[in-house]
């Protein structure tokens, strides 16, 4: 029976097969083309579709109702509406840091874009100890192309209204209010993923601490209400895929308009579960260097493009652009120590302190990352540096023995 695309429902691979032979130009009438699901996410399926003469490929996003990692989460499936329109925005602002978008299927909620096979993913990448020495200033330079322009002062007042309201995700906002901002901070659905090791320390450092919990209240309401700027909102290490000369960022379905520094703030929590991850094993990585450099360079060229960019003169106002810069600065270091809590104690953790073989290393590794996660949050307006996040994490694991 051929396949009926006008009814939503997830595609098996052949059908998958059939809908880029019929809807894509990319391949000759009567092409043998095979396909294949490779998704691991948390989330969507993922078909490679080749063309077994040519070599020729695509890759289709499609997003089921319910989250792969547990059906426990509801998910709309329109966020592949907003990760299409969100990757086409992207196209133009920063061409060359992601994904070429080739067609998009409403009704399948599916995304055609390039295949990214000749790269990695930057947190395999590192696990498998290999060097990108783009990826920091590419990541940074990605950071406040996209945060900058859909700023106020930047971004005409009405437009900007009318892309807040294009880009309203409450399902995936809701999701990481849950897993980022309440969960690992009070285990109120019981989801979290602790070891018994690991659990009084958590009880003792996350569940029992109210000085904490009050300040990551506060970042809570700054994500609930500071429409700042579309953000991608899942920046981490494996959202972006690496070459040595290729940098792609991936995967905006969790992008709205929220607080400007919870992009930067997750990347530089992601590259701190490198550097965890490494010295727990005694390896060398250069995910140190990267924390530095991405936090200094997101800095630098914030300043630059932010003074040729504001066009409102009421944000044209001397201190204004200090006053803003501080308050994003702020953001990224709480967003930082939140990811870092998070990913350690939620239910949506990272390989990078999951594939620790070694129990005492990753409990190790665990508490460093914890520790780490408070510093940040709790002296989030004092990190205004590269240096700064450096010399937090360093100070949280040399008390688990990681210096
Ligand atoms: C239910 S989704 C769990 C996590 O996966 C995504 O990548 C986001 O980080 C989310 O928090
Ligand atoms: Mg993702």
């Amino acid at each position: 029976m051929a396949p009926n695309f006008d009814t939503y429902h997830l595609l098996t691979p052949s059908e998958a097969a059939l809908w880029a032979a019929q809807r894509l130009s990319l391949f000759s009438p009567g092409a043998s083309l095979k396909a294949a699901e490779i998704g691991d996410g948390n989330l969507n399926y993922i078909f490679r579709v080749v063309d077994t003469a040519t070599g020729v490929s695509v890759v289709l996003k499609q997003s089921g109702d319910t989250a792969r990692i547990s059906d426990q989460f509801k998910v709309s499936p329109d966020r592949n509406r907003i990760e299409h329109d969100v990757l086409v925005r992207y196209n133009a602002v920063v061409p060359g840091l992601v994904p070429q978008v080739y067609a998009s299927d409403p009704v399948l909620n599916l995304t055609a874009m390039e295949d990214l096979s000749s790269h990695r993913i930057l947190r395999k990448g590192w696990l498998e100890g290999r060097l990108y020495p783009r990826a920091a200033e590419d990541l940074a330079e990605f950071s406040v192309k996209t945060l900058v322009a859909t700023s106020d002062g930047v971004l005409d007042p009405k437009q900007k209204k009318a892309l807040v309201r294009d880009f309203i995700n409450p399902d995936l906002c809701e999701i990481t209010e849950d897993l980022v901002f309440t969960e690992p901070f009070a285990d109120l659905r019981r989801r979290n993923l602790v070891s018994q090791a690991l659990l009084p320390f958590v009880e003792k450092e996350l569940y029992e601490d109210r000085r904490l919990r009050l300040e990551v209240a506060k970042l809570k309401a700054g994500f609930l209400s500071g429409s700042q700027a579309l953000i991608h909102g899942d920046f981490h290490t494996g959202s972006v895929f690496v070459r040595e000369d290729s940098t792609k960022v991936i995967d905006p379905e969790f992008a709205f308009f929220g607080p400007a520094g919870f992009d930067p703030g997750v990347m530089a929590a992601n590259a701190v579960f490198a550097l965890l991850s490494a010295r727990a094993e005694g390896r060398e990585n250069e995910a140190g260097t990267f924390l530095v450099r991405f936090v200094d360079r997101f800095i630098e060229r914030w300043k630059d493009l932010w003074s040729v960019s504001v066009s409102d003169p009421s944000f044209q106002v001397p201190g204004y652009a200090e006053w803003h810069l501080n308050r994003v600065l702020s953001d990224a270091a709480g967003s930082a120590g939140l990811e870092l809590c998070r990913r350690t104690v939620g239910i949506a953790q990272v390989k990078d302190l999951t594939a620790l073989a070694d129990p005492q290393a990753r409990l190790r590794a665990q508490r460093a990352s914890v520790r780490a996660g408070k510093a940040l949050i709790l002296g989030r307006d004092r990190v205004r540096s590269g240096n700064d996040y450096w010399k937090t994490v360093r100070r949280a694991a040399a008390k688990e023995g990681l210096d």
